[in-house]
């Protein structure tokens, strides 16, 4: 078991109002678990910036029916498949493919490819969501 340790903040009525106003918009129903959940955000950002190795996925949804997409697609992971776990291709319909890919590796390397295959003609949109396996959760 996790030693958990409490603390006091001290801040203006107003902001804390505020804050617990979305929280609850967010279906938290502790102030505790937004706060942390918070932290974990700061911490993922800031292995990002310092470049610490984090994972992530690509979703992205294309019409396969554009000319070259789907090799360029397939190119891409194969250039890049050391930092590619897994990937899931749903058809959506007759035109359109739905594509997540999971990354891991160091974020300039999984942002480079994401935006590798996010500009591709007939790729329609494109996300990419970064985490990373932290401590504490
Ligand atoms: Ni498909």
């Amino acid at each position: 078991m996790e030693e958990v340790v409490r603390f006091g903040v001290s801040m203006p009525v107003a902001l804390l109002e505020r804050f617990d106003r979305i929280i609850r918009m967010k279906g938290y129903t502790n102030r505790s678990e937004a706060i942390r959940d918070m932290i974990r955000d700061a911490i993922v950002e800031h292995e990002w910036m310092e470049n610490k190795e984090v994972v992530g996925t690509i979703t992205i949804v294309y019409d396969h029916h554009k000319k070259g997409v789907m090799e360029k697609l397939t190119d891409l992971q194969h250039t890049h498949h050391e930092g590619i776990a897994s990937s899931t291709h749903i058809h959506l319909d007759h035109e359109n493919c739905l594509e997540v890919i999971v990354v891991r590796g160091k974020p300039t390397e999984i942002k480079e490819l994401a935006d590798n295959m996010i500009a591709l003609r007939g790729v329609k949109h494109g996300k990419l969501v970064v985490t990373s396996a932290l401590d504490g959760k």
